[in-house]
């Protein structure tokens, strides 16, 4: 179905306990997680971002080359660091991250690191709203980019990933006033749904969302699942359950992923939403970003399974 292009930061991730313990390091970036979904679920994965040659470095190399992840158009930084996500858990589900990013090899991301090469017969590019949020230079590339794949007719599906540590509502407001127009397929979650549209009402925001442009909103709601409108009306799915959800983080990522898959595929709206919730399950289960994320077959086994249940 051609090659998908995702663009942003990867950081090492850990966690540490009451008593100073840190668990293993392992890698997360929301773009880098849905570029490993995608590439599991069998596609072609370009992701592109710039790295240093610390140990992190190399633990995100290794993550795109086990994954299969193309990174011709990683920008290589000697001597820049990897930024890092401490992870705090607080009572069940609840997980505090601390990021120590301000001086990452990502963050000095310039406008022009990445060659209009990179989106060479590309069929689809995915960005989120953290990119813009790392400092003027990662901004100005997002916006490189943006601009030249819609000029090139490319579909852009963004993902707004609000980090409030990093950009105001007020400059989030600006990003998706600039881009909402050409991009395909929206991403976000309640929050950013109210702070973009200054309504509660999921169903309302979806329709002051798409009437900006986007052929698809989509709505994640956490654990209540999530729902999507396009011109055909609004559908719903709850979360899907596949183990104890036990971290979060992560889950929208693999959203992402599955629903660019399957619009990639041909799916509609409502065979996109249980299968993308499932997904998000998925990932939500294991203790990492995006470990969890399935595999093509076992993706192929949950459909046949659902097909047999309606039958
Ligand atoms: O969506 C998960 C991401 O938030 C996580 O992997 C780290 O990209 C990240 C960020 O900026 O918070």
């Amino acid at each position: 179905s051609g090659r998908i292009v995702t663009f942003g930061e990867a950081l090492a991730t850990t966690e540490v306990d009451d008593t100073g313990v840190l668990g293993p390091a392992s890698v997360a970036g929301a773009e880098l997680n849905t570029a490993v979904g995608l590439a599991r679920l069998g596609h072609d994965v370009t992701w592109a971002s710039r790295l240093g040659d610390d140990a992190f470095a190399g633990l995100v190399r290794e993550t795109l080359r086990a994954e299969g992840i193309d990174d011709r158009f990683v920008v290589p930084a000697p001597g820049e660091q990897t930024g890092l996500i401490v992870k705090q858990r607080r009572e069940g589900d609840d997980i505090r991250s601390e990021h120590y990013r301000a001086t990452s090899a990502a963050s000095r991301l310039r406008s022009d690191d990445l060659s209009a090469a990179m989106l060479e017969g590309a069929a689809w590019l995915h960005a989120t709203c953290i990119t813009p949020a790392l400092g003027a230079g990662p901004k100005g590339l997002f916006e490189n980019v943006l601009h030249e794949a819609s000029m090139r007719g490319i579909p852009i599906s963004l993902d707004a990933n609000h980090r409030p540590q990093l950009m105001t509502e007020d400059e989030l407001r600006a990003v998706i006033d600039d881009w909402l127009d050409v991009v395909d397929t929206f991403f976000c979650n309640e929050d950013e749904a109210r702070v973009l549209t200054g309504t509660t009402s999921t169903d309302a925001a979806i329709g002051a969302l798409a009437r900006r442009g986007p052929r698809v909103v989509v709505v994640k709601l956490g654990g209540r699942g999530a729902m999507a409108g396009d011109a055909g009306g609004r559908r719903f799915t709850p979360a899907s359950v596949v183990a104890p959800p036990t971290h979060p983080v992560g889950a929208g990522d693999a959203f992402a992923a599955a629903w660019i898959s399957c619009t990639l595929r041909g799916y509609t709206v409502d065979a996109a939403l249980p299968v993308s919730a499932w997904c998000a399950a998925r990932v939500v289960a294991d203790p990492r970003d995006h470990g969890g994320f399935p595999r093509r077959a076992e993706l192929d086994a949950f459909e046949a399974a659902q097909r047999e249940q309606t039958e």
